[in-house]
């Protein structure tokens, strides 16, 4: 049997600080479009796709910082891409900084939501890994500073039932954590969708620069052989407001296999038709959870 999803990994190039949201989203469409006419069921595009990386910059002013959040989804111009996807039938996933209010407070997510193909968001997901710092770093080349404008996401690892398989989100440094995809693939996820803005260097760890796309892919093919799951990557690739961020968006097999790549740094569609009996094959037999996990060796953090 077999339960094929096509999905579309919608590589993005540099957003400028200048460009609108409105121009974004236009990217955006583009994008959507060509992975409708190239059969796509999903597109998935990347982490915080609607302003350039803003924690690569030091900013003061709240109502400065504010300006990169979105605080309603679809808000004025992402209505446009919920539009467009309801009437092609395609479904997206998307990354963007979300102003939220809760208890009378003001918190901010890295957050990712899931779209059907009726334009309705059916998963929601806030960053729960946020690498880099809590304030200024002097005498880095470009900062890194999620700690500082991010809250720690507050909605869990989580699955969905949709687009004919069970599919988990998370973000960026998150699919560096081999936790994160355990906890997905322990609840099912057949198929683990993630943007990344990831630069080619480490300010703080210049030694390991060269490595940048090899523990890209490392990390990413490890998490869906040892779970079982398809893993969809998609950079923010190219020269971004001076920071060299590394591309090869691509999608993953459960066998560890890269089944699409993308060659370029800039916005650039990869499709491929995912078969999510693939990962049942592996579940029941070589990484059949219930009957060879030891759970009892394990320590109690990853019960
Ligand atoms: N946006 C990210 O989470 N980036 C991290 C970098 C900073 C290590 C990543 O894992 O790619």
């Amino acid at each position: 049997m077999s339960r094929i999803v096509t999905i579309g990994a919608a590589q993005f190039g540099p957003v400028s600080r200048a460009e609108s949201r409105g121009d974004v989203v236009l990217r955006l469409l583009g994008l959507l479009r060509e992975g409708h006419a190239r059969g796509c069921d999903l597109v998935v595009f990347t982490e915080v796709a609607l302003t350039a990386f803003f924690p690569h910059w030091y900013m003061e002013d709240p109502a400065e910082i504010d300006s990169y959040f979105e605080n309603e989804m679809p808000g004025r111009e992402t209505q446009l891409l919920f539009d467009e996807a309801k009437k092609l039938g395609v479904g997206f996933c998307l990354g963007y900084a979300e102003l939220a209010e809760e208890e009378g407070q003001k918190r901010h997510f890295n957050t990712s939501i899931l779209v059907n193909k009726r334009a309705e968001i059916v998963g929601k997901y806030r960053k729960i890994h946020l690498p880099g710092y809590d304030a200024f770093q002097p005498g880095h080349a470009y900062q890194n500073l999620e700690k500082y404008y991010f809250d720690v996401g507050n909605l869990g690892f989580r699955v969905w039932d949709a687009f004919g398989g069970r599919i988990g989100l998370c973000i960026c440094y998150d699919r560096r954590w081999p936790e994160t995809y355990r906890s997905l693939a322990l609840q099912g996820a057949e198929m683990i969708l993630l943007g990344y803005n990831t630069p080619d260097s480490n300010p703080a760890n210049p030694g390991s620069n060269h490595l940048a796309n090899f523990h890209n892919l490392l990390t990413m093919q490890a998490g869906a052989y040892q779970n079982c799951a398809w893993v969809v990557g998609v950079a923010k690739a190219g020269v971004e407001e001076g920071v060299s961020q590394i591309g090869q968006s691509c999608i993953i097999a459960p066998s560890g296999e890269i089944v699409a790549m993308c060659a370029s740094l800039e916005d650039e569609l990869i499709v491929a038709q995912c078969d999510l009996d693939q990962a049942k094959a592996y579940r029941e037999t070589v990484f059949n959870f219930e009957e060879n996990r030891r759970v009892e060796y394990y320590g109690k953090l990853v019960e």
